[in-house]
C-alpha cells in the first residue's frame, strides 16, 4: 500500500516533455487508470507553469507531477486546491507541505536514482520494465554504461527482449522527437499512446516520430558540423533555432569533446534566450542557485544547468558561469 493507491477523486498528471517524463507519466497512468482525467506538460522549454496554465490546473482533487522541478510558488499555488504529489530526481529544495518524493534532494546518490521513471517504478514496486529503462536511457544515453548496477540491468533486459542497447537509444530519440519539433499536443498524447500500445514496435514503428527524427537529424547534424569556439577551455556555441534541441546539442558537444559546453539559443523565445551548460563532472548546483537569485527560470542536475533569461542579461551570466568554472 502507498499514498497513490489510496487516492480518490479526479487527478491531473503534469509531466516533463522528454522521454523520462513521458515514461514516468505512463507508469502513473498504468497504476491509477481512470483516476487521472487529464495530463499536461508545461509550455515546451518552460520549467514552470504560467499564470494561465496554473488557472487551467484547477478542478482536480489531486495533482501528480513527475520528472519536473516546478518552482515552489507554482507548487504552493497548485496545493491550494488539490493534494500535490511530486516524483522527481532534479536538484532543488524540498517542499515539505506537499508529498515530495525526490531521493536526490534527500541526499541519495543520482547513481542509485538516475531517472524519475526509476523512482516511480521503485515507489510503485513495479518489476523492471521497458518504460523504467527508457527513462534512464533518455536521461543518460551511453553514459549509463558506466553505472555497473544499471548497465547490468539494461544488458539483461536487452538480452531477454532480443534488442541491442542502441535500439533503446533510438527509442528514446523517437520519444523525444515530439518536444524537439515543438509539438506539445503530441507530447501530451504520448503517455496514452504508450498505455494503449504496449510494445517495443509501437515505439520503433511510429511513423510520426520517425518523420520527426528524420527532420531533426538533418538540422542537428548540420549544426554539429560547424566549428565550436573555446573560452578558457570551455566550449561556447550559439544557435538560432525554433527547434527545442539545445539540450541535445549541448550534450553532444560536451561529450564529443569531453569538455564543459555552454550553448545559447537566441531563436526559441522572442525576448528571452535559452542557455544550457553541461559539464563533465563539475557541480553546477551553485550556478543553479545563482541563476535563481538573479530571478531567472533555472533548473538542472549536478552536471546540467538550463536557464531561460532575458537576452540582455545573457552574456553577463555566461561570464559568471565561466568565472565559476575556471576557479
Ligand atoms: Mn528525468
Amino acid at each position: 500500500m502507498n499514498e497513490l493507491t489510496q487516492l480518490t477523486g479526479k487527478g491531473l498528471l503534469i509531466h516533463h516533455w522528454d522521454t523520462d517524463g513521458i515514461c514516468s507519466a505512463l507508469l502513473i497512468l498504468d497504476r491509477l487508470g481512470d483516476k487521472i482525467v487529464s495530463n499536461r506538460t508545461p509550455t515546451l522549454g518552460n520549467y514552470y507553469l504560467t499564470p494561465e496554465e496554473l488557472s487551467e490546473c484547477t478542478g482536480f482533487d489531486f495533482i501528480i507531477i513527475v520528472d519536473m522541478n516546478l518552482p515552489e510558488e507554482n507548487i504552493l499555488t497548485l496545493a491550494r486546491n488539490a493534494q500535490v504529489y511530486i516524483f522527481d530526481h532534479h536538484l532543488g529544495k524540498e517542499i515539505p507541505t506537499v508529498f515530495h518524493h525526490n531521493p536526490i534532494i534527500k541526499g541519495k546518490s543520482p547513481n542509485e536514482y538516475p531517472s524519475a521513471s526509476w523512482i516511480v517504478t521503485d515507489y510503485l514496486q513495479n518489476p523492471i520494465n521497458l518504460y523504467a529503462i527508457l527513462g534512464v536511457i533518455g536521461d543518460h544515453e551511453q553514459k549509463i554504461q558506466n553505472n555497473p548496477f544499471f548497465n547490468q540491468m539494461i544488458q539483461q533486459f536487452c538480452k531477454e527482449n532480443n534488442i541491442a542497447f542502441e535500439d533503446l537509444i533510438h527509442m528514446a530519440y523517437l520519444l523525444d522527437s515530439s518536444y524537439k519539433r515543438g509539438d506539445k499536443k503530441a507530447v501530451e498524447q504520448a503517455p496514452y499512446y504508450l498505455l494503449q500500445n504496449r510494445s517495443i514496435e509501437a515505439i520503433t514503428e511510429n511513423t510520426d516520430w520517425q518523420n520527426n527524427l528524420f527532420l531533426l537529424d538533418k538540422e542537428i547534424s548540420s549544426i554539429l558540423s560547424e566549428p565550436v569556439a573555446f573560452v578558457n577551455d570551455i566550449i561556447r556555441k550559439d544557435l538560432h533555432t525554433r527547434s527545442n534541441i539545445i539540450s541535445t546539442i549541448t550534450r553532444k558537444i560536451a561529450w564529443d569533446h569531453n569538455k564543459t559546453a555552454i550553448v545559447v539559443n537566441t531563436g526559441y523565445f522572442d525576448t528571452e534566450n535559452q542557455l544550457y551548460v553541461r559539464t563533465i563532472d563539475t557541480d553546477l548546483k551553485p550556478m543553479i542557485q545563482k541563476g535563481k537569485d538573479h530571478g531567472y527560470k533555472c533548473g538542472g542536475k549536478k552536471e546540467v544547468l538550463g536557464v531561460i533569461l532575458p537576452k540582455k542579461d545573457t552574456q553577463q551570466f555566461i561570464d559568471e558561469i565561466v568565472t565559476y568554472l575556471s576557479t
